[in-house]
């Protein structure tokens, strides 16, 4: 079923278009290990209902999910591109590991504190437990490698952990994931506001550029960053806003640092703020091209959900059956 490569495991909430934070962060890197690797990515959706969803545009917005990975450069064919709430062991997972997992870890999660406060009138269990499904999420196929944005550090200790304290009971039933964080673009900062990430689901649409957003839109959304009163093209943590835009810069034209300071070192902001917004543009037009292809293709679509589901769940019934049968859960006869 799975060459003998080893396996990743990554995915993407369809809580809102994609944006260039989970571009550069996740998928641009995905694109590059799914040649060396088995590579399980999924539309994480059970994840997504821990916020309210429109059933509708939730509907949707998971199969657009599904057209922009294969739009960045995700081959359906070698990697496992599936929806997760197609795949029940991770639901089943998520239980039992639910009951190796203590309060006071969940507690301490940044993610939860940040989603809590966001969400302040819908701070339910799932949002608390979110964690644990991730940790099975990865844990299902026997992952040794993720794939993912720095703010996920966290969850991946709390997935090791989890993975480590069954081992120790049960023997060598999960491999033990490391994470793996991209040099550049690990963190993408809103533009308003550089002090905190950006996000699908922000209020504020200038804060996030979304890989399907039109040039014009790009163009201008880099016109309104925030910088500072400097002029001067210079990474520093003194200067967040124009430290933002480098690091931008550098991910999508894999240019140093160094390069960047003294390519932008005449001509102020408002040239490099242009420069940015055209790498930008240059790097997603051939992906937004893409996407309206597969707008009109939902045969190939379906048959791609279809296909992908069944080979998630080959691999993840082998290890839910294994956890099960360690813990001692009588056997279906
Ligand atoms: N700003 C970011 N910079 C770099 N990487 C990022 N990621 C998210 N934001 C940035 C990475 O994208 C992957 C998928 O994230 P997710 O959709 O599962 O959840 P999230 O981290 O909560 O993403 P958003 O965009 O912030 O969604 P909402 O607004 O719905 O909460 C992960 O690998 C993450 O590291």
């Amino acid at each position: 079923m799975l060459d003998d490569k080893k396996t990743i495991f990554s995915g993407i909430q369809p809580s809102g278009f994609v944006t260039l934070g989970n571009y550069l962060g996740a998928i641009n890197n995905w694109i590059k290990l799914q040649n060396d690797y088995n590579c399980f990515y999924c539309i994480a959706d059970l994840h997504t209902i821990t916020v309210r969803q429109e059933p509708a545009k939730f509907r949707k917005t998971a199969v657009e999910l599904l057209m922009q990975y294969i739009a960045a450069g995700l081959d359906p064919e070698i990697n496992i591109i599936y929806c997760q709430s197609h795949v029940h062991q991770h639901a089943e997972l998520s239980w039992i590991l639910s009951c190796f997992t203590y309060m006071g870890e969940l507690q301490r999660m940044t993610q939860f504190k940040e989603k809590s406060q966001k969400h302040s009138d819908n701070i339910n269990a799932g949002l608390f437990t979110y964690p644990v499904l991730m940790a099975s999420d990865i844990l299902l196929y026997q992952t040794e490698l993720v794939p993912v944005g720095e703010d996920q550090k966290q969850h991946l200790e709390i997935t090791r952990e989890i993975a480590s304290r069954f081992n120790k009971i049960y023997g060598d039933v999960f491999k033990i994931p490391e994470v793996y964080i991209p040099k550049a673009g690990a963190r993408v900062m809103a533009l308003q506001d550089p002090s905190k990430k950006m996000s699908k689901s922000d209020e504020n649409a200038n804060n996030t550029v979304a890989i399907m957003d039109k040039p014009e839109i790009i163009m201008s959304k880099f016109k309104k960053a925030v910088t500072d009163s400097e002029n001067e093209v210079r990474f520093s943590e003194t200067k967040p806003g124009v430290s933002n835009l480098i690091n931008i810069y550098c991910a999508v034209t894999g240019n140093t640092i160094e390069q960047t300071e003294k390519e932008f070192s005449s001509g102020g902001y408002g040239v490099f703020k242009k420069a940015v917004g055209e790498a930008v543009v240059a790097k997603l037009e051939p992906i937004q091209k893409k996407f309206y292809d597969l707008q009109n293709n939902k045969d190939y679509i379906d048959t791609i959900i279809k296909n992908n589901t069944e080979r998630a769940s080959y691999v993840a019934e082998k290890t839910i059956r294994k956890v099960k049968k360690k813990i001692g859960f009588l056997p279906k006869v």
